[in-house]
């Protein structure tokens, strides 16, 4: 952190206000790739309607946008495996009876594989140095990934989850911070889902029995309970 904050603030929340420090926060920006959100992509070819995620995209990167400029902990997970799909298991692979599934070429490239066009970050949310990046090979960011080691290295206690999709890669990656201890801010308006009863639904259950996975919140609350910087806000 930069030392534009000041310690611990209350970010007004479902289901009620969550204190946290930014200087232990990270923002994790789940697989924002072109995989999911272009069209022409996997999801896409899955047949579902991309629009229902591009929503995210500007919301996400005024979050991102103040991130950087607080000097906030900053992490992109992407999914994907690699070329020789060595690590993409053998039921993943047959799921769904794809005629173009993992690893097969499509119009971005190998799908889901890494180093093709199609398993990069989109433009508006492109990483730029000192932030990590995160390849994984399941839905959640904590499985087969040094996430964790990284989290605890950095002092991390608390995680502002957002990206795609909702119900899966978002949800899997909340529950797994909620096991391992981490406190899970959603920002609603900065996660999304090809299904948007799915997204309701998955915001409502990570905020239900008591914030049972977490919390969920808007983004501007978010931005306002920490002081993001006009300008980057307004930017
Ligand atoms: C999916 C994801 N939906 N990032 N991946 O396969 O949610």
């Amino acid at each position: 952190m930069d030392g534009t904050t000041t310690g611990p603030v209350d970010v007004p929340a479902a289901p009620y206000p969550l204190t946290l420090d930014p200087a232990r926060t990270a923002l994790v920006i789940i697989d924002m790739q072109r995989d999911f959100l272009e069209p022409g992509g996997f999801g896409e070819m899955l047949g579902n309607d991309v629009s229902h995620l591009a929503r995210t995209v500007e919301p996400l990167a005024t979050v991102l946008a103040a991130a950087r400029a607080m000097g906030m902990t900053v992490i992109h997970t992407r999914e994907g495996h690699r070329p020789d799909l060595t690590d993409a298991p053998p039921t993943k692979l047959a799921r769904g009876n794809l005629s173009c599934g993992i690893g097969d070429p499509g119009p971005k490239g190998r799908v889901l594989v890494r180093g093709e066009e199609g398993h990069d970050i989109i433009d508006e949310l492109y990483p730029v140095a000192g932030e990590a990046v995160l390849d994984k090979p399941g839905k959640g960011a904590f499985y087969a990934t040094d996430l964790e080691l990284m989290l605890r290295n950095g002092g991390i206690t608390t995680l502002v989850v957002t990206g795609v999709t909702t119900e899966v890669c978002v949800h899997t990656t909340v529950r797994e911070g909620n096991d391992r201890g981490f406190e899970c801010l959603v920002l609603e308006d900065c996660v999304g889902s090809y299904f948007p009863e799915f997204h309701e639904v998955g915001l409502r259950m990570i905020a239900a029995q008591g914030g049972i996975f977490g919390w969920t919140t808007p983004s501007a609350a978010f931005l306002a309970a920490i002081g993001a910087p006009a300008e980057a806000v307004a930017s």
